[in-house]
Formats: structure tokens, C-alpha cells, sequence
């Protein structure tokens, strides 16, 4: 039996606040602090009423079964300074609800099964989300797509298991378990998990940033073009070559992707200790980046130190030719540009954004990308085991492997400690 809970779920600074209370009691504490509480109170309405605090707004009241916990549920409207939603809800704490932990009511509603567990995640990452592209995937998430996915799988798994199992267990009476129908279903699961992977790696840029390394000589305006895009002057920008020292990292938003931006001191032969320091992270940055931006000086172009230092890299790299305000002319397979004018500067935004395609449809995250990787490896197992004529009992386990994944994905074979996990990285209120 779970007791009655209460946390404010809106982020302080608003006109309003709300306040949510979720239990079997939540009715009745809410009765104890808001006045007057309806004698006959209805679902899905809101009341009118004044608070133990001496505030006054609504009450909004959801019965149980059609909440988003599934439980009994209170909203209450309050004003937002942070006192008055404080005070009450020490006020309903001291009339017996208890505080929230993070993510308890999204815990709530899983427990519950209004929600499987990957749309939990992407309600978190519905509320996390800070470029374009993460709404896009959370929404979908949220939508249960994942899920479905997943329990196509499930269903199509566990009638091979169950059939293996009763060949097994009754081998005289019904004969051998059909590995050929076994094989032509797997072998599209097999595809089904691939796609899944692969739109979960390719996702990977979109949630957790695409990091750009801006690199080239000194004085090429690298971090003139940190600051245009940034729309802030955020790295020192002279026309001393070498203005950089260490690196600048920022996040910002760019095409809808949110990138993190590193502009580096600039390469070059150097006898200062400090410099040469500065050129080395430059390089390392550039190693761990997932773009480089490869930016010169369109009056000097590119050089064949420049093309050595490109040829070093291993990720991709674009060439940029800087300063085309005061030189038209650029080399072939270079993008133009000019932080003075923001001549070029769209451009650019436009071919990072087309890096990374739309992803319309399921966008798994790491942790269901592991589990799918695992899936997919018993899913293997299994096949290798049919084509070699392995006994039933090892297939039986690779299934049972199989599906444990799944019901890690979907948290119907989550343990405590992995739901705990998931649910303690959300947000308080949610
Ligand atoms: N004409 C012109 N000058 C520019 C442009 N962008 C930057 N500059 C100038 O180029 C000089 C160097 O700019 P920075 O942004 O400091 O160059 P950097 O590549 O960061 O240089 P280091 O940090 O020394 O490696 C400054 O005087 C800038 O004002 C541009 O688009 N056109
Ligand atoms: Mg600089």
C-alpha cells in the first residue's frame, strides 16, 4: 500500500505554482487544507478555494485510476513565491502526506502501469529537452512507440520458447519443436533490433551534443566565430596571433542539434612553453571531436602545413576559409565564410544540421541500445543453434536471455535497483 506523497512540480519564478498530492489520502488532505472543499467533490474539476496559508487558487482533483500516477491525485494552484508553496506544503506534510522523492510520481505511475518504463524515460527527457530535436525524439518516446516495438518481439519469443519448452517436456507426444518457422521469424527480429541500434547511435548526437573542434592557424578568427555563433563575446578575440591559450567549450544550438563548441589556440611551430602546451590540447580536442572545423584565413588560404596538419586527423573534417569580407576568392572544397559580415555563417548551420538526419520514429537511448545489443547476441545464439542442431534446452536459455533483456527495456523484469536508478536522475515533481 503506497502512503500519500506531496511536491510542488513547477519550477519557482512563475505566476503560479502547482502542488501535487498522490495517495489514497489525497482527497482528504486536501480537504484539510483548502477551504471550502466540496462536500461531493468530482473528478476532473477544479475548485475554487482558499489554502491554510492564506493564499487562495485551485484545486483541481483526479480519482483514482485517472491520474497520471493512477492514483488519487490533488493539484493545487497556488501563488508562486516560493513561501506560499513551501508553507503549504509543510502544511500538508504536517497533516500526514510526505515529500516527494524525485521522480516518484512518474515511479508511481509505472508502478501502476499507466506507463512502461521507457516512456517514464522519455517523459524525463520531454522535460530535460533543450534543442528542437530532443523534443522531437522525447515526444515520440512518449508516445510508446518504443514499447511496441518491444513487445512485438516479446510476443513473437515467447511462443517459440513456449513451443520449445512443451517439445521438451512432452517430446513422445508432440515430436520436435518447427526450427525452420523458428528461424524465418527471427531472422526479421534480427533486422528490427539492427535498426533500432543504429537509430539509437545515430540519436546519440542528438541527446548528448555534437562536439565541434575549431582548429587552424593563429589568427584565422576561431574564436571570432565561437563568439558570432554564440551571439556573445565569450573568447578573446585580438589580432595578436596566438590569443588563445587552452580551450573554450561552450553548448549552444545549432539547426536544431545542440553542439558544443570548442575553439582551440592556434597551430603553429611554437617556442613558448605555454603555447605549445595550448597547440597540444588544441590536437587532442580535435582527436575527440566529432567534426573538426579546419578554419584559415581567406587572405592567406590553405597552406600544406594546413593540409598535414588535416591529413593528422581522424574525425571529419570541413575546411573553412575565413574573412571572405576582404577575400572573395576561396579554394575548392571549402565552405566561406566572414564573422564580420555573417556572410556564410547560415550555410554552415544549415550543413551541420543535415549531418545528423531527422530521425522521425523510436530513438532508443544508451541503456535500451545495450540491452537490444544484448538481445540481438542471444537472438544470434539462437539461430547459430538451430543451423548446428544445439540441444532445445541451450535454445531455451538463449530465449530466456533474450526476453529478461526486453523486460529490462521495458521494466517488467527491472530490479529495484535499476528502477531506483532510472528514477532518481528525474526531476523533482516529476
Ligand atoms: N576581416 C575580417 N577579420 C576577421 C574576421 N574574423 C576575425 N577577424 C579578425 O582576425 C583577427 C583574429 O581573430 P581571432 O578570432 O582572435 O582569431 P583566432 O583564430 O582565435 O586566433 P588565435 O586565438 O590567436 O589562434 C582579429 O583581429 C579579428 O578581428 C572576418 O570575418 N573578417
Ligand atoms: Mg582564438
Amino acid at each position: 500500500m503506497f502512503d500519500t506523497i506531496v511536491a510542488p512540480i513547477t519550477a519557482s519564478g512563475g505566476a503560479v505554482s502547482l502542488i501535487r498530492l498522490s495517495g489514497p489520502e489525497a482527497w482528504a488532505l486536501a480537504a484539510k487544507v483548502c477551504t471550502p472543499f466540496p462536500t461531493n467533490p468530482e473528478s476532473h474539476r477544479m475548485y475554487r478555494v482558499k489554502f491554510s496559508n492564506q493564499d487562495d487558487g485551485l484545486v483541481g482533483l483526479f480519482e483514482h485510476g485517472r491520474s497520471y500516477t493512477g492514483e488519487e491525485t490533488a493539484e493545487i494552484h497556488v501563488h508562486g513565491s516560493s513561501l506560499s508553496v513551501a508553507t503549504l506544503c509543510e502544511n500538508l506534510i504536517a497533516k500526514g502526506a510526505r515529500m516527494a522523492r524525485p521522480g516518484e510520481f512518474s515511479e508511481r505511475a509505472f508502478l501502476n502501469g499507466n506507463l512502461d518504463l521507457t516512456q517514464a524515460e522519455y517523459i524525463n527527457d520531454t522535460v530535460r529537452a533543450s534543442t528542437r530535436r530532443q523534443l522531437a525524439i522525447a515526444n515520440e518516446g512518449r508516445s510508446g512507440a518504443l514499447h511496441k516495438s518491444i513487445e512485438s518481439i516479446e510476443s513473437v519469443l515467447t511462443k517459440h520458447l513456449a513451443a520449445i519448452e512443451a517439445s521438451v517436456d512432452f517430446s513422445e507426444e508432440i515430436g520436435e519443436a518447427d526450427t525452420n518457422k523458428i528461424r524465418l521469424d527471427l531472422q526479421p527480429i534480427l533486422n528490427q533490433l539492427d535498426d533500432l541500434i543504429i537509430r539509437s547511435e545515430q540519436g546519440r548526437i542528438i541527446r548528448e551534443g555534437l562536439r565541434i573542434a575549431i582548429v587552424g592557424p593563429p589568427n584565422a578568427g576561431k574564436s571570432s566565430l565561437l563568439n558570432r555563433l554564440l551571439g556573445a563575446q565569450r573568447a578573446i578575440v585580438t589580432d595578436i596571433a596566438g590569443t588563445t591559450r587552452d580551450y573554450v567549450e561552450e553548448t549552444c544550438e545549432l539547426g536544431g542539434l545542440l553542439c558544443l563548441l570548442i575553439d582551440t589556440d592556434g597551430i603553429r611551430e611554437s617556442e613558448d612553453v605555454v603555447e605549445s602546451l595550448g597547440i597540444q590540447r588544441a590536437r587532442s580536442q580535435a582527436a575527440q571531436a566529432d567534426l573538426i572545423w579546419y578554419l584559415v584565413d581567406a587572405n592567406i588560404g590553405l597552406t600544406p602545413n594546413d593540409e598535414q596538419e588535416i591529413a593528422s586527423f581522424a574525425p571529419p573534417v570541413w575546411k573553412i576559409v575565413n574573412k571572405i569580407d576582404n577575400h572573395k576568392t576561396i579554394p575548392p572544397a571549402t565552405i566561406g565564410i566572414s564573422t564580420y559580415t555573417g556572410e556564410g555563417i547560415s550555410q554552415l548551420i544549415q550543413q551541420v544540421s543535415e549531418l545528423v538526419p531527422e530521425l522521425g520514429g523510436v530513438v532508443p537511448n544508451r541503456r535500451h541500445s545495450k540491452s537490444l545489443t544484448s538481445v540481438r547476441e542471444s537472438v544470434e545464439a539462437i539461430l547459430m543453434g538451430i543451423q548446428y542442431h544445439h540441444p532445445d534446452d541451450l535454445l531455451v536459455t538463449h530465449f530466456r536471455s533474450a526476453l529478461f533483456e526486453l523486460g529490462q527495456i521495458t521494466g517488467t523484469s527491472a530490479s529495484t535497483d535499476l528502477l531506483e536508478r532510472i528514477f532518481s536522475d528525474f526531476c523533482i515533481g516529476k
